[in-house]
């Protein structure tokens, strides 16, 4: 049974002056400090009567250092940094978060003491960390849904360009792209570069630049930004090549009158892509005399970077496209293609592949005719016909097929399940043959949708699932 507190009552509990065992003691002189490198955290205690902790750790000249609190903690323990000359560098009295450039190669000092008015035991945690100054590549990635030739480049802040105030220090940033192997180099305009101590920077042929051997094509210059909203800075680069490594690099350059050195950083590397592989909006089918013409459509404008197509035939339906059965390989503005080596009597499939650039393919699917007459008469669509959509449900595109006997004026809607048209697909007169069209639905929410197909006196309408 416990009585409650009146209200009011304040519990004062007496505090702690006990200490915890000590992993680093005795350290409570230089003499017996405790040893410590760069990517080490300690977490431990001052006790409240004479204890001193004591860390040290050894500093290259220029390293650029950071002692910082892990977790934050009130009361906090008081934190100074001395160098071997025992200077102070830095404290923690206004800042949680210390960084500074050691200004001699040797030993450098931790100490922890109590906080001011802090009469009992008091925990402290810190981690060191050595930084870099220069504006590291952080990453290198593809830019999605492209047609290749361009990758993200992000990279970290220089020293010399604080996210805050308007003082900065720093002009721009140069991003550099590597030469690749072959040679090849980027077209440089210089008059966007505004050298200032580039000091270890050397010309080649007045295009590309030298940097300890390797040689550097000057791809953009980005502002340094004040007082920004971001943390890392990211420029979106072109590449020359897909599918293998392109290596960038950035200088910090600062602004005239500033007495600081162009800061370099670390370069690194990715890959661009060509992401978006052909598609075809439609296809079709039609036999005539003595031949089968295939015709196909493609989005010139969105697959820039088309190729060709290649056509492949077989006698037998499921067939898989390979180079035994390609029969012709067209280059780019194509979008027919008639087979005067058919006979009477046989059955033909047909597959259509598109290849862009980046060796992507887009493929239809399996077109079949036959040609059954003894007078060479190939085999039409005896009925018209609009067969269910596939895939279905789908996302965000689908592929619908009709079948037409005779040459039709057609047309191919597509409606929402209020009857409000939302587009249509085919709107002409077509020869006798099957035909698929593809229907983009990825501006359209999920649903049921319909799709309606005119052609003579014939109209058949289907559903169709769209399922995001
Ligand atoms: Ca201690
Ligand atoms: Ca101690
Ligand atoms: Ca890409
Ligand atoms: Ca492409």
């Amino acid at each position: 049974m416990f009585a409650a507190l009146p209200n009011g009552t304040v519990v004062q509990l007496p505090p702690s002056t006990a200490c915890s065992p000590d992993a680093y003691e005795p350290n409570d002189s230089t003499a017996t400090a405790y040893n410590i490198s760069y990517g080490d955290s300690i977490f431990s205690e001052i006790c409240p009567t004479n204890d001193n902790d004591i860390f040290s750790f050894t500093a290259q000249q220029g390293d650029f250092v950071r002692v910082y609190q892990l977790v934050s903690s009130i009361p906090r323990a008081t934190i100074y940094i001395f160098d071997q000359n025992m200077n102070v560098v830095f404290n923690n009295l206004y800042f949680d978060d210390m960084r500074f450039f050691a200004q001699s190669t040797g030993t450098y000092y931790i100490w922890v003491t109590r906080g001011i008015f802090q009469q009992f035991a008091t925990q402290y945690n810190f981690g060191l960390e050595l930084l870099s100054p220069n504006p590291d590549i952080i990453s290198v990635t593809d830019v999605p849904d492209d047609q290749g030739l361009q990758l993200r480049v992000a990279w970290k802040a220089s020293y010399y360009d604080p996210p805050t105030g308007n003082n900065n220090p720093t002009d721009f940033y140069a991003l550099w792209r590597q030469v690749d192997s072959a040679g090849d180099l980027a077209i440089i305009n210089m008059s966007s570069l505004s050298i200032s101590d580039f000091s270890n920077l050397e010309f080649v042929n007045n295009s590309v630049f030298e940097l300890d051997n390797i040689l550097w094509d000057f791809v953009a210059q980005i502002p340094a930004v004040s007082d920004r909203p971001f943390v890392d800075y990211s420029y979106v680069a072109t590449t020359l090549y897909d599918n293998q490594q392109t290596t960038f690099m950035i200088s910090a350059v600062p602004k005239p009158g500033y007495q600081i050195p162009t800061l370099w950083g670390a370069p690194k590397s990715g890959i661009s892509m060509d992401n978006m592989m052909p598609e075809f909006l439609s296809f079709g089918i039609v036999p005539g005399q003595n031949e089968v013409t295939l015709i196909w459509n493609v989005d010139r404008i969105i697959h820039n970077d088309l190729m060709g197509f290649k056509i492949y035939r077989h006698n037998n339906s499921g067939f898989v496209p390979a180079e035994t059965n390609l029969i012709t390989t067209l280059i780019n503005q194509h979008s027919s293609f008639t087979d005067n080596s058919v006979q009477a009597g046989q059955n033909y499939f047909y597959m259509i592949e598109a290849v862009d650039d980046a060796g992507n393919s887009g493929w239809t699917t399996e077109l079949s005719t036959s040609i059954t007459s003894i007078k060479n008469e190939a085999a039409l669509p005896t009925v018209f016909a609009l067969e269910q959509n596939y895939p279905n449900p789908f996302n965000p595109s689908t592929m619908i097929s009709y079948s037409i006997p005779q040459s039709s004026f057609v047309t191919l809607k597509v409606y929402d399940i209020l009857g409000n048209e939302i587009t249509t697909l085919v709107n002409e007169t077509r020869s006798a043959g099957k035909y698929e069209v593809r229907f983009d639905a990825s501006e359209l929410s999920n649903g049921v949708y319909f799709y309606t197909v005119n052609a003579d006196n014939f109209t058949s309408t289907k559903k169709m699932l769209l399922m995001k």
